[in-house]
Protein backbone atom coordinates (compact mmCIF):
# COMPACT_ATOMS: atom_id res chain seq x y z
CA UNK A 1 0.00 0.00 0.00
CA UNK A 2 1.16 3.32 -1.56
CA UNK A 3 1.48 6.20 1.49
CA UNK A 4 -0.53 9.56 0.27
CA UNK A 5 1.85 12.07 -1.12
CA UNK A 6 2.92 14.56 1.32
CA UNK A 7 1.15 18.04 1.14
CA UNK A 8 4.10 20.85 -0.92
CA UNK A 9 4.87 23.89 0.90
CA UNK A 10 2.79 27.15 -0.90
CA UNK A 11 5.91 28.15 -2.12
CA UNK A 12 6.92 25.21 -3.88
CA UNK A 13 3.84 24.79 -5.39
CA UNK A 14 3.94 28.88 -6.52
CA UNK A 15 6.69 27.50 -8.36
CA UNK A 16 5.65 24.43 -9.73
CA UNK A 17 2.80 26.65 -11.29
CA UNK A 18 5.23 29.12 -12.91
CA UNK A 19 7.24 26.19 -14.73
CA UNK A 20 4.13 24.44 -15.48
CA UNK A 21 3.18 28.09 -17.58
CA UNK A 22 6.27 28.33 -19.18
CA UNK A 23 6.37 25.08 -20.19
CA UNK A 24 3.25 25.43 -21.86
CA UNK A 25 4.38 28.87 -23.78
CA UNK A 26 7.01 27.06 -24.92
CA UNK A 27 5.00 24.41 -26.26
CA UNK A 28 2.49 26.42 -27.59
CA UNK A 29 4.78 29.26 -29.29
CA UNK A 30 6.18 26.68 -32.17
CA UNK A 31 2.07 25.27 -32.53
CA UNK A 32 0.97 28.64 -33.21
CA UNK A 33 4.21 29.30 -35.26
CA UNK A 34 3.07 25.90 -37.47
CA UNK A 35 -0.52 26.81 -37.94
CA UNK A 36 0.50 30.83 -38.83
CA UNK A 37 3.31 29.26 -41.46
CA UNK A 38 0.63 26.60 -42.55
CA UNK A 39 -1.93 29.22 -43.25
CA UNK A 40 0.44 31.70 -44.59
CA UNK A 41 2.09 29.70 -47.03
CA UNK A 42 -0.59 27.13 -49.45
CA UNK A 43 0.12 23.44 -49.26
CA UNK A 44 3.12 22.21 -51.69
CA UNK A 45 1.70 21.27 -54.79
CA UNK A 46 0.65 17.89 -54.54
CA UNK A 47 2.40 16.04 -57.97
CA UNK A 48 4.69 13.24 -58.47
CA UNK A 49 7.60 13.34 -60.59
CA UNK A 50 8.77 10.83 -62.52
CA UNK A 51 12.33 11.00 -63.76
CA UNK A 52 12.81 10.43 -67.99
CA UNK A 53 16.87 9.36 -68.05
CA UNK A 54 17.19 11.48 -71.63
CA UNK A 55 18.92 10.20 -74.71
CA UNK A 56 18.70 9.40 -78.28
CA UNK A 57 15.67 7.80 -80.24
CA UNK A 58 14.10 7.80 -83.37
CA UNK A 59 11.37 10.74 -83.21
CA UNK A 60 8.33 10.57 -85.98
CA UNK A 61 6.87 8.17 -87.88
CA UNK A 62 7.50 7.35 -91.45
CA UNK A 63 4.90 4.92 -92.13
CA UNK A 64 2.38 7.66 -91.71
CA UNK A 65 -0.59 7.61 -93.46
CA UNK A 66 -1.24 10.01 -96.48
CA UNK A 67 -3.16 12.15 -93.97
CA UNK A 68 -1.10 12.43 -91.20
CA UNK A 69 2.60 13.15 -93.21
CA UNK A 70 3.17 15.90 -90.40
CA UNK A 71 4.85 12.65 -88.54
CA UNK A 72 7.20 12.69 -90.73
CA UNK A 73 10.17 11.66 -91.77
CA UNK A 74 11.10 10.03 -89.11
CA UNK A 75 14.84 11.52 -87.58
CA UNK A 76 17.34 10.94 -84.77
CA UNK A 77 17.04 13.17 -81.73
CA UNK A 78 18.79 13.57 -78.59
CA UNK A 79 17.27 14.59 -75.25
CA UNK A 80 18.89 15.73 -71.90
CA UNK A 81 17.15 13.94 -68.71
CA UNK A 82 14.40 15.89 -67.44
CA UNK A 83 11.23 14.82 -64.76
CA UNK A 84 8.21 14.73 -65.52
CA UNK A 85 4.72 15.06 -63.94
CA UNK A 86 3.39 10.71 -63.59
CA UNK A 87 -0.11 12.52 -64.51
CA UNK A 88 -2.03 14.84 -66.57
CA UNK A 89 -2.52 17.88 -64.22
CA UNK A 90 -5.85 17.49 -61.99
CA UNK A 91 -8.81 19.77 -61.15
CA UNK A 92 -7.71 18.81 -57.41
CA UNK A 93 -3.78 20.67 -58.19
CA UNK A 94 -4.76 23.52 -60.55
CA UNK A 95 -7.52 24.46 -58.15
CA UNK A 96 -4.48 24.51 -55.48
CA UNK A 97 -3.17 27.05 -58.28
CA UNK A 98 -6.21 28.83 -58.51
CA UNK A 99 -6.58 29.20 -54.58
CA UNK A 100 -2.64 30.77 -54.22
CA UNK A 101 -2.84 32.66 -57.40
CA UNK A 102 -6.48 33.84 -57.76
CA UNK A 103 -5.57 33.25 -60.89
CA UNK A 104 -8.73 33.58 -63.82
CA UNK A 105 -8.78 31.63 -67.02
CA UNK A 106 -8.91 32.42 -70.45
CA UNK A 107 -12.70 30.39 -70.69
CA UNK A 108 -13.50 32.68 -67.65
CA UNK A 109 -13.05 36.03 -69.24
CA UNK A 110 -15.07 37.87 -72.10
CA UNK A 111 -13.10 38.46 -75.32
CA UNK A 112 -12.58 42.19 -75.53
CA UNK A 113 -14.59 43.00 -79.07
CA UNK A 114 -11.84 45.90 -79.77
CA UNK A 115 -9.87 43.02 -80.44
CA UNK A 116 -12.20 41.11 -82.54
CA UNK A 117 -14.16 43.50 -84.46
CA UNK A 118 -15.43 41.33 -87.14
CA UNK A 119 -16.39 38.25 -84.47
CA UNK A 120 -20.54 37.55 -83.57
CA UNK A 121 -21.05 38.71 -80.21
CA UNK A 122 -21.81 34.86 -78.59
CA UNK A 123 -18.31 33.72 -79.26
CA UNK A 124 -16.80 36.81 -77.55
CA UNK A 125 -18.08 35.63 -74.15
CA UNK A 126 -16.17 33.00 -72.03
CA UNK A 127 -16.32 29.64 -72.99
CA UNK A 128 -15.01 26.89 -74.83
CA UNK A 129 -15.47 24.18 -77.10
CA UNK A 130 -17.21 21.29 -75.98
CA UNK A 131 -17.95 17.81 -77.82
CA UNK A 132 -21.50 17.13 -78.83
CA UNK A 133 -22.51 13.74 -80.37
CA UNK A 134 -23.93 14.11 -83.47
CA UNK A 135 -25.29 12.19 -86.30
CA UNK A 136 -23.48 13.96 -89.40
CA UNK A 137 -21.12 12.69 -91.15
CA UNK A 138 -17.66 13.20 -90.40
CA UNK A 139 -16.92 16.08 -93.54
CA UNK A 140 -12.92 16.41 -92.21
CA UNK A 141 -11.66 13.28 -91.02
CA UNK A 142 -9.45 13.84 -87.94
CA UNK A 143 -7.56 17.55 -89.12
CA UNK A 144 -8.51 18.95 -86.05
CA UNK A 145 -6.56 22.30 -87.40
CA UNK A 146 -9.81 23.68 -88.30
CA UNK A 147 -11.27 22.89 -84.68
CA UNK A 148 -13.76 25.47 -84.98
CA UNK A 149 -15.69 24.24 -88.01
CA UNK A 150 -16.06 20.37 -87.33
CA UNK A 151 -19.67 19.85 -86.57
CA UNK A 152 -19.39 18.01 -83.30
CA UNK A 153 -17.84 21.17 -81.89
CA UNK A 154 -20.01 23.24 -80.33
CA UNK A 155 -18.58 27.05 -78.54
CA UNK A 156 -20.13 26.97 -75.07
CA UNK A 157 -20.51 30.21 -73.13
CA UNK A 158 -19.70 29.39 -69.70
CA UNK A 159 -17.90 26.01 -70.41
CA UNK A 160 -14.52 26.57 -67.60
CA UNK A 161 -12.61 24.46 -65.78
CA UNK A 162 -14.54 24.18 -63.25
CA UNK A 163 -18.01 23.88 -65.12
CA UNK A 164 -15.95 21.44 -68.20
CA UNK A 165 -19.48 20.57 -69.76
CA UNK A 166 -21.12 24.22 -69.62
CA UNK A 167 -23.44 25.80 -66.74
CA UNK A 168 -24.53 23.58 -64.57
CA UNK A 169 -21.89 21.31 -64.62
CA UNK A 170 -19.23 20.89 -62.06
CA UNK A 171 -16.18 18.80 -61.09
CA UNK A 172 -17.57 17.75 -57.59
CA UNK A 173 -16.15 14.09 -57.03
CA UNK A 174 -13.29 14.70 -60.55
CA UNK A 175 -10.89 16.29 -58.19
CA UNK A 176 -8.53 13.40 -60.23
CA UNK A 177 -9.59 13.86 -63.67
CA UNK A 178 -7.59 15.89 -65.81
CA UNK A 179 -8.44 19.64 -66.03
CA UNK A 180 -9.58 20.48 -68.95
CA UNK A 181 -11.10 23.70 -70.48
CA UNK A 182 -7.96 25.71 -70.55
CA UNK A 183 -6.33 27.46 -72.86
CA UNK A 184 -2.12 26.95 -73.73
CA UNK A 185 -1.98 30.23 -71.20
CA UNK A 186 -3.37 29.26 -68.19
CA UNK A 187 -1.18 26.15 -68.60
CA UNK A 188 1.62 28.09 -69.04
CA UNK A 189 0.72 30.15 -65.90
CA UNK A 190 0.29 26.94 -63.72
CA UNK A 191 3.27 25.77 -64.74
CA UNK A 192 5.56 28.94 -64.05
CA UNK A 193 3.83 28.67 -60.50
CA UNK A 194 5.08 24.90 -59.47
CA UNK A 195 8.39 26.19 -60.80
CA UNK A 196 7.95 23.45 -63.44
CA UNK A 197 7.39 24.29 -67.54
CA UNK A 198 5.46 22.32 -70.38
CA UNK A 199 7.48 19.62 -72.36
CA UNK A 200 8.79 20.30 -75.58
CA UNK A 201 7.69 18.20 -78.59
CA UNK A 202 10.63 16.09 -78.44
CA UNK A 203 10.80 15.42 -74.70
CA UNK A 204 7.00 14.65 -74.93
CA UNK A 205 7.32 12.24 -77.34
CA UNK A 206 10.71 9.98 -75.83
CA UNK A 207 8.95 10.06 -72.77
CA UNK A 208 5.74 8.30 -73.99
CA UNK A 209 8.02 5.57 -75.55
CA UNK A 210 8.82 4.54 -72.03
CA UNK A 211 12.15 3.37 -73.08
CA UNK A 212 10.48 1.11 -76.22
CA UNK A 213 12.19 1.65 -79.42
CA UNK A 214 10.04 2.63 -82.60
CA UNK A 215 6.84 1.22 -81.08
CA UNK A 216 3.35 2.04 -82.66
CA UNK A 217 2.12 2.33 -79.26
CA UNK A 218 3.20 3.37 -75.85
CA UNK A 219 2.94 0.06 -74.56
CA UNK A 220 4.30 -2.02 -77.81
CA UNK A 221 3.32 -3.24 -80.24
CA UNK A 222 -0.42 -4.35 -80.21
CA UNK A 223 -3.34 -2.05 -80.19
CA UNK A 224 -4.92 -4.27 -78.05
CA UNK A 225 -2.74 -6.67 -76.25
CA UNK A 226 -4.40 -10.41 -75.28
CA UNK A 227 -7.73 -8.02 -76.40
CA UNK A 228 -7.14 -5.60 -73.41
CA UNK A 229 -7.90 -1.86 -73.96
CA UNK A 230 -4.72 -0.07 -73.05
CA UNK A 231 -5.51 3.41 -72.89
CA UNK A 232 -8.88 5.67 -72.64
CA UNK A 233 -10.38 6.23 -76.24
CA UNK A 234 -13.40 6.43 -78.32
CA UNK A 235 -15.25 3.09 -79.29
CA UNK A 236 -17.84 2.56 -81.75
CA UNK A 237 -18.64 4.92 -84.49
CA UNK A 238 -17.78 8.96 -84.10
CA UNK A 239 -18.85 11.01 -83.64
CA UNK A 240 -22.35 9.76 -83.16
CA UNK A 241 -21.53 6.73 -80.46
CA UNK A 242 -19.04 6.00 -77.88
CA UNK A 243 -19.78 2.43 -76.60
CA UNK A 244 -17.57 3.11 -74.07
CA UNK A 245 -15.97 -0.29 -73.71
CA UNK A 246 -12.89 0.92 -72.17
CA UNK A 247 -14.95 1.98 -69.60
CA UNK A 248 -15.63 5.59 -70.16
CA UNK A 249 -17.50 7.77 -72.35
CA UNK A 250 -15.68 10.58 -71.72
CA UNK A 251 -12.91 12.14 -69.87
CA UNK A 252 -11.30 9.22 -67.20
CA UNK A 253 -9.62 10.03 -64.05
CA UNK A 254 -5.92 9.76 -64.37
CA UNK A 255 -4.39 6.52 -63.42
CA UNK A 256 -7.20 4.56 -64.67
CA UNK A 257 -4.99 2.51 -67.41
CA UNK A 258 -1.71 1.36 -67.19
CA UNK A 259 1.42 3.58 -67.26
CA UNK A 260 4.20 2.81 -69.49
CA UNK A 261 7.55 2.02 -69.33
CA UNK A 262 8.91 5.31 -67.16
CA UNK A 263 6.22 5.00 -64.55
CA UNK A 264 4.00 7.67 -66.87
CA UNK A 265 0.26 7.53 -66.58
CA UNK A 266 -2.14 7.81 -69.87
CA UNK A 267 0.75 9.31 -72.34
CA UNK A 268 -1.69 7.88 -74.60
CA UNK A 269 -5.41 8.72 -75.17
CA UNK A 270 -7.49 10.70 -72.20
CA UNK A 271 -6.53 14.53 -72.77
CA UNK A 272 -4.46 15.76 -75.52
CA UNK A 273 -1.68 17.35 -73.65
CA UNK A 274 -0.07 20.62 -74.30
CA UNK A 275 3.66 21.70 -75.48
CA UNK A 276 6.17 24.12 -75.27
CA UNK A 277 6.67 24.21 -78.76
CA UNK A 278 4.98 25.94 -81.66
CA UNK A 279 3.59 23.83 -84.11
CA UNK A 280 4.98 22.85 -87.58
CA UNK A 281 3.41 20.73 -89.96
CA UNK A 282 6.45 20.44 -92.10
CA UNK A 283 9.40 21.09 -89.24
CA UNK A 284 10.80 17.54 -88.98
CA UNK A 285 12.67 17.99 -92.12
CA UNK A 286 14.99 20.83 -90.50
CA UNK A 287 14.58 20.16 -87.01
CA UNK A 288 17.62 19.52 -85.12
CA UNK A 289 19.26 16.83 -84.05
CA UNK A 290 20.05 18.26 -80.27
CA UNK A 291 16.68 18.78 -77.81
CA UNK A 292 15.16 20.38 -80.58
CA UNK A 293 12.33 23.50 -79.86
CA UNK A 294 9.56 23.82 -83.00
CA UNK A 295 9.92 26.40 -85.92
CA UNK A 296 9.81 30.58 -84.72
CA UNK A 297 6.08 30.85 -85.67
CA UNK A 298 3.31 28.46 -85.40
CA UNK A 299 1.00 27.01 -87.98
CA UNK A 300 -1.87 28.94 -88.50
CA UNK A 301 -4.36 27.32 -91.40
CA UNK A 302 -7.02 30.18 -90.54
CA UNK A 303 -4.76 33.01 -90.27
CA UNK A 304 -5.98 34.52 -87.28
CA UNK A 305 -2.29 35.21 -86.59
CA UNK A 306 -2.26 33.14 -83.27
CA UNK A 307 -0.35 30.50 -84.29
CA UNK A 308 -0.52 27.07 -83.09
CA UNK A 309 1.18 25.19 -80.55
CA UNK A 310 1.77 21.12 -80.58
CA UNK A 311 -0.33 19.32 -78.30
CA UNK A 312 0.17 15.62 -77.82
CA UNK A 313 -1.22 11.99 -76.93
CA UNK A 314 -4.37 11.99 -78.59
CA UNK A 315 -7.70 12.01 -76.12
CA UNK A 316 -10.74 9.64 -74.96
CA UNK A 317 -11.94 11.06 -78.57
CA UNK A 318 -9.86 9.20 -80.71
CA UNK A 319 -11.52 6.66 -82.52
CA UNK A 320 -9.31 4.06 -83.90
CA UNK A 321 -10.86 4.04 -87.28
CA UNK A 322 -9.62 6.92 -88.67
CA UNK A 323 -8.82 9.38 -85.91
CA UNK A 324 -6.56 7.12 -84.50
CA UNK A 325 -4.40 9.84 -82.37
CA UNK A 326 -3.51 7.56 -79.28
CA UNK A 327 0.01 6.89 -80.28
CA UNK A 328 3.20 8.25 -79.95
CA UNK A 329 3.88 9.74 -82.76
CA UNK A 330 0.94 11.74 -83.38
CA UNK A 331 1.01 15.58 -83.50
CA UNK A 332 -1.43 18.40 -84.48
CA UNK A 333 -2.10 21.67 -83.20
CA UNK A 334 -4.34 23.78 -81.13
CA UNK A 335 -4.43 27.81 -81.17
CA UNK A 336 -3.85 30.03 -78.17
CA UNK A 337 -7.29 31.05 -77.54
CA UNK A 338 -8.89 27.59 -77.78
CA UNK A 339 -9.94 25.69 -74.80
CA UNK A 340 -11.75 22.69 -74.71
CA UNK A 341 -12.82 19.82 -72.98
CA UNK A 342 -10.30 16.85 -74.35
CA UNK A 343 -7.07 18.78 -74.54
CA UNK A 344 -4.86 19.39 -70.76
CA UNK A 345 -1.21 19.12 -69.81
CA UNK A 346 1.37 17.87 -68.04
CA UNK A 347 4.59 19.57 -66.27
CA UNK A 348 8.40 19.02 -66.75
CA UNK A 349 11.66 20.64 -64.92
CA UNK A 350 15.18 20.24 -65.42
CA UNK A 351 16.25 19.65 -61.76
CA UNK A 352 15.33 16.83 -59.30
CA UNK A 353 12.26 17.11 -57.29
CA UNK A 354 12.38 18.44 -53.63
CA UNK A 355 12.39 15.78 -50.95
CA UNK A 356 8.78 15.27 -49.60
CA1 LIG B 1 -13.31 5.83 -73.65
CA1 LIG C 1 -2.97 12.16 -72.20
Amino acid sequence: MTSPATPLPPQARAARQKIVAVMLVLVALPIGYLIWQAQAQPAPLKAHLVKIPGGEFYMGNDKADPGHQEEAPQHLVQIKPFWMDETEVTNEQFAQFVAATGYVTDAEKNLDPRDFPNAPAEYLKGGSLIFKHTDVPNPFQCTTSNTGNLPWWKFTAGATWQHPEGPGSNILGHEKYPVICITYKDAQAFAKWAGKRLPTEAEWEFAARGGLKNKPYVWGDEERPGGKIMCNHWQGKFPAVDTGEDGFKNVAPVKSFPPNGYGLYDMAGNVWEMCEDWYGTDWYAKSPKDNPLGPAIGHDPEGTGFGQHVIRGGSWLCDEAYCFRYRPTARQGIDALTSTNHVGFRCVQDTPPAAP
